[in-house]
């Protein structure tokens, strides 16, 4: 029985040998081995109504319309899309006339397998580069003979292979790198915004705080009711316009009375006169009218003499007349001197309460006060605002405000920048700030990764900048990768547009496009002028890799 399973076994393992390893036709690769399975008729791939004898098959004779009974030959490379002489050609009828192979398959044993152009197959010319066994030059035209070369050039393929795909890991590696350090960057962002949250809740409940306690500290300005006799309360100046008035009645008192004298003194004088007059004149002389002045100061003489001040009365006057400094009637000295204000009044009588009947007395008080001085009934302080207690809660509400502020523009900053484009996986944040330069001709240009690229003068110490980050984008390019790997290849790639850079003279603003692709370290390698003062830069970066698949590097890539 065990003998018998290990017969099935080997004859199945044999079948599917010759299954695999039966010959195909010459140039067919293995992918399309199952169109070439029949021993006597083959079906053209693209046209099924057409069947041939297996005879016919690579007869240098291209009867199918798509080419695929001459997978070995180049009977039918006018069909070939890789072929120059199928330009112009034209599909006959309904017949797909596309070609149904990509080319001769060379096996290149020892190396990769690989598609010829059809045009190429025994044109006296070894490809080495596509068909590394020469297989395409089976015929040997012309004596062409192309030896096998897959060994060695597929041991040196092998090896730069190792290399690419070492450098591709580590550049996949530096990537994941440069990812995990974005995302902890962004990380410390985000904790930035939360802390800065707290903080400004915190913040706005400190102005607030202050703010309430600044009005108190104001509305207790107002409250101290100043009954010092300086300038300010109502009763001060009440004070001092009684003073003034005093001393003005005063002053005009003693004028009075000194008009009075004087006025006192000529009568007395003028009455003398008369009296002497009336005793002296001559009655015998008859004159009229000496006679009348006469009676009329008798008459006069004889009329009650109204009572001009008597001494008592003087004595009086004389009292009222002095200086309130002289006499001491009124002592305005003590009404200037400082008095505790009510409010320390108040605070005696406090000191004599227990604690909290104190602070309800106190605050009780305060409020009647501030009420007292809103109706006009007590003054205001005319210092208020300006007492060190304001000053001090309005300097704290202040500087509370500025942090605030402070807080809520940095807040604005971080959540603006968590919300910015930094490419794929936030890559290029973790690049931020940093710069890449390349010496060509006279100048050093310089990228700075989402910052500015600058054009240094190598004479002296010129800057010129070149445009500022705008955006991440993408664009198609087509390039060829040269050995060094400083190439874009072929295919979409990742961009940085900066613009706006510095005017340039009868042009635009300098800008730059920068191309990216994917290698193990960030490198400039080319800086173009495409147009006057429009700079194109090609710089390789880890930050890109992955993201677009970099073609051109791979002869299989080639096709
Ligand atoms: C400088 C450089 C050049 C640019 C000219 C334009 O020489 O920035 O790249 O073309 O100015 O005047």
């Amino acid at each position: 029985m065990r003998r018998l399973e290990i017969l099935l076994l080997s004859g199945i393992a044999a079948r599917s040998i010759l299954a695999a390893e039966a010959p195909r036709p010459r140039g067919v690769g293995p992918e399309f081995a199952k169109f070439y399975k029949s021993s006597d008729t083959f079906t053209c791939i693209s046209s099924p109504s057409i069947r041939l004898p297996v005879a016919r098959l690579n007869d240098d004779f291209c009867d199918c319309p798509d080419g695929s009974d001459e997978p070995g030959t180049s009977a039918c490379a006018h069909l070939s899309s890789l072929s120059p002489f199928t330009l112009g050609s034209t599909p006959t009828g309904h017949v797909n006339t596309t070609l149904a192979l990509p080319g001769y398959y060379c096996k290149n044993k020892g190396h990769q397998p690989s598609y010829v152009p059809f045009t190429n197959v025994n044109d006296g010319v070894c490809d080495y580069q596509l068909c590394c066994d020469g297989s395409d030059e089976w015929a040997k035209v012309g004596g062409v003979k192309c030896e096998d070369k897959c060994k060695e050039i597929g041991k040196e393929w092998k090896k730069k292979d190792e290399q690419r795909q070492k450098s591709q890991s580590n550049a996949a590696k530096r990537r994941k790198e440069l990812v995990a350090e974005a995302a902890k960057l962004r990380q410390e962002v985000e904790v930035k915004v939360q802390t800065l949250q707290t903080v400004i809740q915190g913040q706005g409940l400190k102005v607030k705080g202050l703010e309430a306690a600044l009005a108190e500290a104001e509305r207790q300005e107002r409250g101290r009711v100043v009954k010092k006799r300086g300038a300010g309360g109502k009763l001060s100046m009440l004070v001092q316009l009684a003073k003034d008035r005093i001393e003005e009645l005063r002053e005009s008192l003693v004028e009075v009375r000194n008009q009075r004298d004087t006025g006192k003194a000529r009568i007395a004088e003028l009455e003398a006169i008369l009296t002497t007059f009336k005793e002296e004149y001559n009655p015998n002389f008859n004159d009229e009218g000496v006679k009348r002045a006469v009676r009329s100061w008798e008459d006069y003489a004889a009329r009650d003499k109204p009572a001009v001040g008597d001494d008592a009365k003087d004595r009086d006057l004389d009292e009222i007349a002095k200086p309130d400094s002289e006499t001491g009637a009124i002592k305005w000295s003590e009404w200037d001197e400082p008095e505790e204000g009510d409010v320390d009044v108040l605070y005696k009588i406090e000191a004599y309460l227990p604690v909290p009947a104190r602070d309800w007395i106190d605050q009780k008080l305060r409020d009647l006060r501030s009420l007292l001085i809103e109706n006009g009934v007590l003054a205001p302080s005319t210092e208020a605002g300006s007492s060190k207690e304001v000053e001090d809660a309005r300097n704290a509400l202040n500087a509370a405000k500025d942090s605030l502020s402070n807080s809520q523009k940095q807040l604005g900053e971080y959540s603006e920048d968590l919300g910015k484009d930094y490419g794929a996986d936030d890559v290029f944040r973790a690049l931020k700030g940093q710069c890449v330069s390349k010496n060509s001709g006279e100048y050093t240009y310089e990228l700075c990764w989402l910052g500015e690229t600058k054009q240094k003068s190598k004479k002296n110490s010129q800057q010129t900048s070149m445009g500022k980050f705008v955006s991440i984008d993408k664009v198609m390019v087509d390039d060829e990768v040269p050995p060094d790997g400083k190439g874009l290849g072929s295919g979409e790639r990742v961009a940085l547009r900066y613009e706006n850079g510095q005017h340039c003279w009868n042009g635009p603003n300098r800008s730059t496009f920068v191309v990216l692709a994917c290698t193990e370290t960030d490198d400039l390698w080319k800086i173009t002028e495409e147009e006057k003062c429009v700079y194109r830069m090609e710089v390789g970066t880890p930050a890109v890799c992955g993201m677009v698949e970099k073609k051109g590097d791979n002869p299989k890539d080639e096709l």
